[in-house]
């Protein structure tokens, strides 16, 4: 089965071949999932088309399209801890991350999508033409292509389903090579809730996949979460048929700790929000701006926090920090992290590979960190924390200007018990989410997605139903 993709209400061998998924804590053979290529993208996108004209689904009433995603949402929770363990045993999160951020958050998002159907309006416009009717519709955009990344497979996939289907579209999902099975699962889901066939197809396989729906003329538009190299070949790749394009690409979070904060609530908020999920995560904080007088304090503190986090497998749990998710992600992050000495930064904890078997990296603080380092700019996607500092408070202006020193704007946070601080850094900072004295959580009814480099357009809230659908302008001349 799990070789199959799923196109028109129907699971058919892919036509690819096979692509391996491996436990990240063990190193083994999982499952061998299907691998589509451009004549499955083909199908699937023309079961999207159907499906998207058919009035089975463009017609279907709000209130029963609501159920349905109502229903989906139910499902999850029903299926919940199977759901945790598989996201676990193919991403390495730990399990108790897999059930309360991974798998409640996928089902929070088709609830609250699911009361947003009934709920889209349109506006009426005084324009200027006499006896004339001006009222806009939101319509959905139409085939959409869903590409999603490793490190949270199941809720990432939810943050772009949920709306899709909310608004009428109709999709093809594209999970990540490494991480499918959750969203095989989820689709196996949909398929009992009663979706018409040809709403939701799905499509395993690798980036050759993902380039084949980025570039098919039937897509109407993508959107893509995973790194900025390939967001830019997606928006390249798009721009044949100009498709709409969503993108939440990568990251490289400041954290300004002020010489006033609570020091220990930092560190704890920082950890949170740092190595959460072996730090794969977007939004993780990585470049912590300490103002000197309390830099030794932080530096200490943060290390002994970090170090007595226990790794492990993640269906073990008692489980902190899990492994990373591939053994090409463990290769790239120790060679990032091997730039941190050679280039000057003082190793504090961590630096190496923890285990022979699994890729688990230990978590990682270097001290006497400076702007231009290579662990200071790049986007590492592991347990690795720079700590930089500043001078003075009086300098905010200049801490603001350092911590914009990067080609991303995903997300910032301060930590300060003046809300004049606190206000002035949010306002300074070029990022789409500025946490105050908080990790970095996202919240299916709040904004999400990034200034710069870090992408296009806003996933979540209100704005995730901007972003699938379409504005119409109905002009009704009524006069004679
Ligand atoms: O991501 P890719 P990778 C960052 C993080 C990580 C780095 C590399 O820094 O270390 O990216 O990860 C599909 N056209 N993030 O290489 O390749 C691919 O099959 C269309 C941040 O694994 O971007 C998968 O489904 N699709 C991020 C998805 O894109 C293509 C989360 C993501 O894979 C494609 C993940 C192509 N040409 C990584 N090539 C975040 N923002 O949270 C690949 N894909």
């Amino acid at each position: 089965m799990a070789t199959n993709v799923y196109i028109d209400g129907t699971w058919v061998p892919a036509s690819g071949g096979v692509l391996p998924t491996h436990d990240p804590a063990t190193e083994e053979l999982l499952e061998e999932v299907g691998f589509a290529d451009a004549s499955d993208v083909d199908a699937a996108v023309a079961a999207a088309r159907r499906a998207f004209e058919d009035p089975q689904w463009r017609s279907m009433p709000p209130a029963r399209r609501a159920r349905l995603l109502f229903d989906l949402a139910d499902l999850i929770e029903a299926h919940a801890e199977e759901l945790a363990v598989l996201e676990t045993r193919d991403q390495g999160q730990p399990v108790g991350i897999s059930r309360a951020v991974s798998v409640a958050g996928a089902a929070e998002h088709f609830r609250y999508y699911a009361g947003w159907v009934t709920k889209i309006e349109g506006t009426t416009v005084p324009v200027s033409f006499p006896d004339t009717l001006h009222y806009t519709r939101r319509e959905p955009v139409g085939v959409c292509a869903l590409i999603t990344p490793w490190n949270f497979p199941l809720m990432i996939l939810a943050w772009k389903l949920a709306p899709a289907l909310a608004t009428g579209n109709t999709v093809v999902v594209k999970p990540a090579e490494q991480t499918p099975l959750t969203s095989i699962r989820l689709v196996q889901l949909a398929e009992r809730v009663g979706f018409p066939p040809g709403v939701i197809n799905l499509v395993t396989g690798d980036g050759s996949t993902g380039a084949a729906l980025a570039e098919h003329p039937g897509v109407d538009k993508v959107s893509f979460t995973g790194s900025t190299e390939v967001g830019r070949s997606i928006v390249r790749a798009s721009a044949g048929n100009l498709k709409r394009v969503t993108l939440e690409l990568g990251g490289k979070a400041p954290s300004i700790i002020a010489a006033d904060a609570d020091i220990d609530a930092a560190v704890a908020g920082n950890i949170a929000g740092s190595v959460l999920n072996s730090g794969q995560v977007c939004a993780a904080y990585t470049r912590f701006y300490v103002d000197r007088k309390r830099e030794d304090e932080f530096v200490g503190k943060l290390a002994a926090g970090v170090s007595g986090m226990r790794l492990g497998p993640g269906l073990d749990e008692s489980t902190q920090l899990g492994p990373l998710v591939s053994a090409e992600h463990l290769r790239s992050v120790e060679q990032l992290v091997a730039t941190g000495p050679s280039e000057g930064a003082e190793l504090v904890t961590g630096g190496q590979r923890a285990a022979d078997r699994g890729w688990f990296f230990q978590p990682t603080v270097f001290a006497g960190v400076k702007d231009g380092m290579t662990i200071a700019t790049k986007e590492i996607f592991g347990p690795v924390l720079s700590v930089l500092s500043y001078d003075d408070e009086d300098e905010l202006a200049s801490v603001i200007a350092r911590a914009n020193q990067t080609e991303y704007g995903l997300a910032a946070t301060v930590w300060t018990k003046d809300l004049a601080v606190a206000n002035r850094v949010a306002e300074g900072i070029r990022a789409g989410a500025i946490f105050i004295n908080m990790p970095s959580i996202p919240d299916m009814a709040a904004p999400w997605g990034g200034f710069k480099a870090s992408g296009w357009g806003r996933e979540m809230g209100s704005y995730a139903i901007d972003a699938y659908t379409e504005v119409k302008g109905v002009w009704c001349h009524y006069g004679s």
